[in-house]
């Protein structure tokens, strides 16, 4: 680690702050340049550990920047990983306040719930489809708190990977009758098609977004418990979104899940 304890806790509160008053701030990493991996998840703890003093709850776990869309319009190269605070979560077809973001993006996602614990190193598809409990359409609203959804990987890490809301319905099946690399995810503005993708946009497979989850977990010695919501990254590019559009989310064979921006 290259930060003493102190600045990690005042770049949590500053990006903490950030996210509650809709604020953007330039990427972290211009005052820090030789901040490293672990200094970005402590940063990333750290504000998951203001949340829960406050009196949130934690009820999910993402991966982030999982396909070469979402890399390539971001300019990065490897997945990152985040968490859901207990309001990032709206109710199917409810509506997202954008005056309480900055400049939200939505993206195609398939969330998985998990009904026994995952642990890496070594964790791999097969494991986390006999952990599943079941898969289900789900649609991440990201909302970087950087300038122009303007950051490095390590910025974007120490930001909870750009985590606001999301929202998850349609139809829960089990992981193992659906073929999640072909299955296919058309995403609507205002009911004009504007992304589409099939599964294997997400590393070839997205439980392997899962697996990855697991051994970076596994690295640290934690584990995803039983029970567990996971996004597993945006299957094509992020859209922008404003006040007035209405994103739906069909997935093949899983129906559909809707959010309003008011
Ligand atoms: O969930 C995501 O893929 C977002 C990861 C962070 C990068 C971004 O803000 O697009
Ligand atoms: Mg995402």
């Amino acid at each position: 680690m290259k930060l003493d304890q102190a600045t990690i806790a005042r770049l949590a509160e500053h990006l903490e702050t950030c996210e509650l008053e809709a604020r953007d701030t330039p990427k972290i990493t211009d005052e820090f340049p030789d901040m490293d991996f672990e200094d970005a998840y402590a940063i990333q703890d750290a504000i998951r550990a203001r949340k829960i003093a406050r009196g949130n709850r934690i009820v999910g776990l993402k991966a982030g920047l999982t396909s070469h869309a979402k890399m390539k319009q971001m300019g990065v190269t490897e997945p990152v990983f985040g968490f859901m605070a207990d309001y990032y979560t709206v109710p199917e077809g409810g509506e997202v306040k954008v005056s309480e973001l900055i400049h939200p993006k939505v993206e195609p996602e398939i969330a998985f719930v998990t009904k026994a614990p995952l642990k890496g190193p070594g964790c791999h598809i097969g494991a986390v489809l006999a952990a599943t409990d079941f898969v289900l359409p789900g649609i991440e609203v990201i909302d970087s708190r950087y300038r122009d959804f303007k950051f490095d990987l390590k910025s974007v890490v120490a930001d909870n990977t750009s985590a606001a809301r999301y929202v998850i319905g349609g139809m829960a099946r089990p992981a193992k009758e659906v073929d999640l690399r072909t299955v296919g995810v058309v995403l609507e503005k205002n009911g004009e098609p504007v992304a589409f993708g099939a599964g294997a946009a997400v590393l070839g497979h997205p439980a392997a977004a899962i697996a990855m989850l697991a051994n970076m977990l596994g690295a640290k010695g934690e584990e995803i418990p039983a029970g567990t919501l996971i996004l597993s990254g945006g299957i094509t590019e992020a859209v922008p979104v404003a006040a007035g559009d209405a994103v739906t989310l069909r997935v093949q064979g899983m129906g559909s899940v809707s959010l309003r921006f008011c």
